[in-house]
């Protein structure tokens, strides 16, 4: 795959992608999020590859949506253009789990699209926020739904009404990122995640990532019965049958990934 504004690379069974506009910050315009859907598109047509990783640069995961891109924007060109749906929303339907490994800074669109992965993994330098009322707009890709959900109303409120960052520290401490580690080791503590992740039974992977989403979507009873009848279909596979046993015979699982 040949792209201009990312970089992708396989790793083991980890499809790594990096956000390369250094110039802007990584500043997520039409064709950053074009060329992120194309990459995961291919990883997820690729058995070899059991689960992604985002990220950024030293200075930035992404410093927001393009706001040049943006700027003489009509309502219609955002309406009509189906503004953010049309390409952002790949990220949410991708299957396979991904990680945002996030340093630097992590604002707005690109605090958006950290959100939309599954695990947020940050650098000590990191720095979190939804500055878009300095802007005169709102968070348009999840912003003001996904962050209370992640850190709860008052820290939310704060953040998208104040829009003063949140470092590293406090990110984990509120519960948006799972775990903190030194920049300079950041993306090889992703990598490591995504790697044990990838050398599980892929479907039981997917299946974990959309039973923890429907948490989210439904009552709890509801949530219950579909992890209920995920779990009974999980007898269906070999990974089951061959993770069982190797528990029983005292030796490391070979999974076959169906
Ligand atoms: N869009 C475009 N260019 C950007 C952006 C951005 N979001 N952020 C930084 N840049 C560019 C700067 O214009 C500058 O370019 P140049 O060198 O050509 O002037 C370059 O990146 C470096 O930036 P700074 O010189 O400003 O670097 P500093 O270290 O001084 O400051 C900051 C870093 C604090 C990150 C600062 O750049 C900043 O405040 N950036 C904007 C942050 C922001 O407001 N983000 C929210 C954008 S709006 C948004 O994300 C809405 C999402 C809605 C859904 C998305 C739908 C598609």
């Amino acid at each position: 795959m040949n792209f201009e504004l990312i970089i992708t690379e396989t790793r083991g069974r980890v499809g790594l992608i990096t956000l390369n506009r250094p110039k802007a910050l990584n500043a997520l315009n039409d064709q950053v999020m074009d060329e992120i859907g194309a990459a995961l598109d291919g990883f997820e047509a690729d058995d070899g590859i059991g689960a992604i990783v985002i990220t950024g640069s030293e200075k930035a995961f992404a410093a927001g949506a393009d706001i040049g891109a943006m700027a003489e924007f009509s309502y219609m060109d955002a309406y009509k253009g189906d503004y953010i749906t049309r390409n952002w929303e790949r990220v949410k339907t991708c299957r396979k789990p991904i990680i945002a490994a996030v340093a630097g800074f992590a604002l707005g669109g690109g605090c958006e699209l950290a959100m939309m992965c599954d695990i947020i993994i940050a650098a000590d330098s990191a720095r979190f926020g939804q500055p878009e009322v300095k802007l005169g707009i709102l968070p348009g890709a999840g912003g003001t739904q996904r962050l209370p959900r992640a850190v709860g109303k008052a820290k939310a409120m704060d953040l998208c009404l104040t829009a003063r960052f949140m470092d590293a520290a406090e990110a984990e401490k509120a519960g948006l990122v799972s775990r903190v580690v030194p920049a300079d080791k950041l993306v090889d503590e992703a990598l490591a995640a995504a790697e044990t992740i990838a050398g599980f039974s892929l479907p039981v992977v997917m299946m974990i990532k959309e039973s923890v989403n429907r948490a989210f979507e439904s009552s709890l009873n509801e949530g219950l019965l579909f992890e209920r009848r995920v779990f009974h279909s999980a007898f269906a596979l070999k990974d089951q049958k061959e993770g069982m046993a190797a528990f029983v015979e005292k030796r490391k699982p070979e999974f076959g990934h169906d």
